[in-house]
């Protein structure tokens, strides 16, 4: 398949796509099963067999999880006090305390409800008899256990290269043995096959939860999912699990419970995989199918406007907001986000001002609320007449505080959205628009003859151009400036350099003038080559320059991960013979794996 990918086009061979998979060496170890050809994930989806609505595979086999390491008793000088004298801890109160002892210098183990929760798990763990001596933690004293850990963790900064390489090694046998699976009839990574060890919780902000103890997994939390005919995966020895099913309508392989929030915890596939990477797939493929329909939609919303029914023209508006800003249709918070964050259909009178007339435009929307992660929205729109005509009287009598759409909500948006194309939801519109975009501004930005560097920039500058569309701001980072002022004076370096090596060049051109010999021809030669070396790396480090300074306050990712058809960009990097590696990184690589795979260069979505 690698052979395929980069047969006809040289500018692929410096691309790992594949980086993270092993060669494709017929690996049997997995399969048990009759018939399942060891391939890779092969995405050709459009080819696929499909299933009865609901069901995600057939055939289902992996090795199960892999465990957190058994506890390591501490060496016998490390100590720990209580009230000033030494004590010697059992081994799960030791266990515990050696969490709290690796936190000492975070500021979490100084807050009271952190020191509570904690001091309350650990004294489960104790012995009767420690728990009779153990009964304030401002008198345990766990400072050679920290300087052990830290000892430690210096000493692991300090391996030589072969213990490193040792352990690089484990890490990929591990990964081998259990870092894939076997789906119907692709082999897939898996995301997250290690358990997370035991530790104390921490959790955001000032968590209520935070200090208890993160118990340790056992095979005995842990449900197994696979198919019937698949060969289970064996319990670590002596251990049993809790379950096993064959539920083919989850695509996870094992599941717990986690202890804490009681949340229950996945291993699942990683994005690259054809069961994500189909998902991702279908959401272009809605994209692309609302390109199609998106003329007729407008008409009809435009119509709306004039409706007798205020509610058929007050979803009328609505739909143009999300259309033309690519506002979100509700308010869609985070788990815990607590903020007055709204959407379209939760904009307020108080959201929005009227300016008929503003800075020589008519009829302008001021736009200022929270959005999405209490992220601003801040924006000033002209508007077409009749919608404007139409806010004012949605605002009519109203109250700051009241809803701006009253007789809309998101659950009527959507249903209407489902009426009008299939499939079809606001963060559709999002999907079509910022896709599209892209294409345009690749097509608009692009200079053919430009080289490697500029077309990069090229790239980013159409990529800015969506970010800012879809309001995918950022705060400029912490260290920006610093990193500004590194790359400012790697710049000034290389123009010092480059103005050495320009004069090397004339004075090696004078030599050869006097000279005339084959000797002084080449060193002419080497020295013109070391000059033009010199200026692609100055330009280089100034595109970079000219690249950041533009991105400061946007960021790229979510709109490159999320709402951009990724045929666009390989097909575009195709094209133009610009390394993939150069836009997308190695998760990104990852993720995008069945785009890579399909788009050629003249892919058009
Ligand atoms: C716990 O120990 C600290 C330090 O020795 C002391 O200041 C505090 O009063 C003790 N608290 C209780 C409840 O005994
Ligand atoms: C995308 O959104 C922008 C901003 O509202 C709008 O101007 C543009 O017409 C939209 N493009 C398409 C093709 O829908
Ligand atoms: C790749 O970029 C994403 C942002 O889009 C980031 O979250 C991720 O950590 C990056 N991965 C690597 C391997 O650099
Ligand atoms: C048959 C069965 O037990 N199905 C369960 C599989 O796991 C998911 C997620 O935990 C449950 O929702 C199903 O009920």
């Amino acid at each position: 398949r690698k052979e395929q990918l980069l047969a006809g086009s040289p500018m692929w061979e410096s691309v790992p796509v594949l980086e993270s998979y092993p060669e494709p060496k017929v690996d049997t170890q997995l399969l048990s099963h009759p018939g399942v050809p060891p391939l890779y994930p092969v995405l050709e989806l459009w080819e696929e067999e499909r299933y009865p609505e609901g069901i995600k595979w057939k055939f289902l086999e992996h090795k199960g999880p892999v465990f957190a390491p058994p506890y390591e008793p501490l060496p016998e000088s490390v100590k720990f006090y209580y009230d000033g004298k030494v004590m010697k801890l059992s081994p799960k109160a030791e266990e515990v305390a050696t969490f709290f002892a690796k936190m000492l210098d975070h500021e979490y183990t100084t807050k009271e409800i952190f020191r509570k929760n904690f001091f309350k798990d650990w004294r489960k763990e104790m012995t009767n008899e420690e728990k009779n001596i153990i009964t304030n933690l401002s008198k345990c004293d766990f400072t050679q256990m920290s300087q052990y850990f830290k000892a430690q963790s210096e000493a692991r900064k300090q391996m030589s290269k072969e213990e490193k390489l040792k352990i690089k090694e484990e890490n990929e046998k591990l990964l081998k043995e259990y870092g894939f699976c076997v789906m119907d009839n692709h082999r897939e990574r898996i995301a997250n096959f290690k358990i997370e060890p035991p530790g104390l919780f921490r959790g955001r902000g000032n968590h209520p939860k935070m200090g208890m103890l993160k118990r340790r997994i056992m095979p005995e939390d842990i449900i197994i999912n696979c198919s019937k005919d698949a060969k289970v995966p064996s319990p670590p020895t002596g251990h049993k699990w809790k379950e096993v099913r064959h539920d083919n309508k989850v695509t996870w392989l094992v599941s717990w419970t986690e202890n804490i929030q009681g949340s229950i915890k996945y291993i699942m596939l990683n994005p690259s995989s054809r069961i994500k990477g189909e998902k991702d797939w279908q959401k272009y493929e809605t994209a692309r199918r609302l390109k199609k329909c998106v003329d007729k939609i407008r008409n009809q919303y435009r119509e709306d406007w004039k409706s007798k029914e205020m509610k058929v023209r007050q979803r009328a508006v609505a739909l143009y907001f999300i259309d033309k800003l690519a506002l979100r249709a509700g308010n869609e918070k985070e788990e815990g986000e607590t903020a007055d964050t709204v959407g379209c259909c939760s904009l307020r009178v108080e959201h929005i001002n009227l300016h008929p007339e503003l800075d020589g435009q008519e009829y302008v929307v001021e736009f200022d609320f929270l959005g999405k992660d209490s992220i601003r929205y801040y924006n000033k729109v002209p508007v077409e007449k009749r919608v404007f005509k139409n806010l004012q009287l949605f605002m009519e009598n109203k109250q700051p505080e009241d809803d701006l759409f009253d007789r809309l909500n998101t659950g009527i948006l959507n249903k209407h959205l489902q009426d009008l194309m299939e499939g079809l939801t606001a963060k559709v519109f999002r999907t079509y628009n910022a896709s599209i975009t892209l294409q345009q501004q690749l097509k608009e930005l692009t200079a053919p003859d430009e080289n490697i560097p500029a077309k990069i920039l090229s790239y980013n500058r159409a990529n800015r151009a969506v970010a800012i569309l879809c309001n995918h701001q950022r705060a400029p980072p912490k260290t920006f400036e610093k990193s500004m002022m590194n790359l400012q004076s790697k710049i000034d370096a290389k123009k010092e350099q480059l103005a050495d090596a320009r004069r090397d060049l004339k004075s090696a051109k004078a030599d050869a003038k006097v000279l005339k010999d084959a000797k002084t021809k080449k060193v002419v030669e080497s020295k013109k080559k070391a000059v033009q070396r010199l200026e692609e790396q100055l330009m280089k480090l100034e595109v970079q320059a000219t690249d950041r300074e533009e991105n400061k306050q946007i960021a790229l990712g979510t709109s490159k991960l999320n709402y951009l058809d990724p045929r666009i960009t390989v097909a575009w990097c195709k094209k133009w013979g610009v390394p993939i590696e150069k836009i997308y990184n190695k998760t990104q690589r990852e993720k995008f794996a069945w785009a890579i795979d399909m788009a050629d260069e003249d892919y058009e979505f």
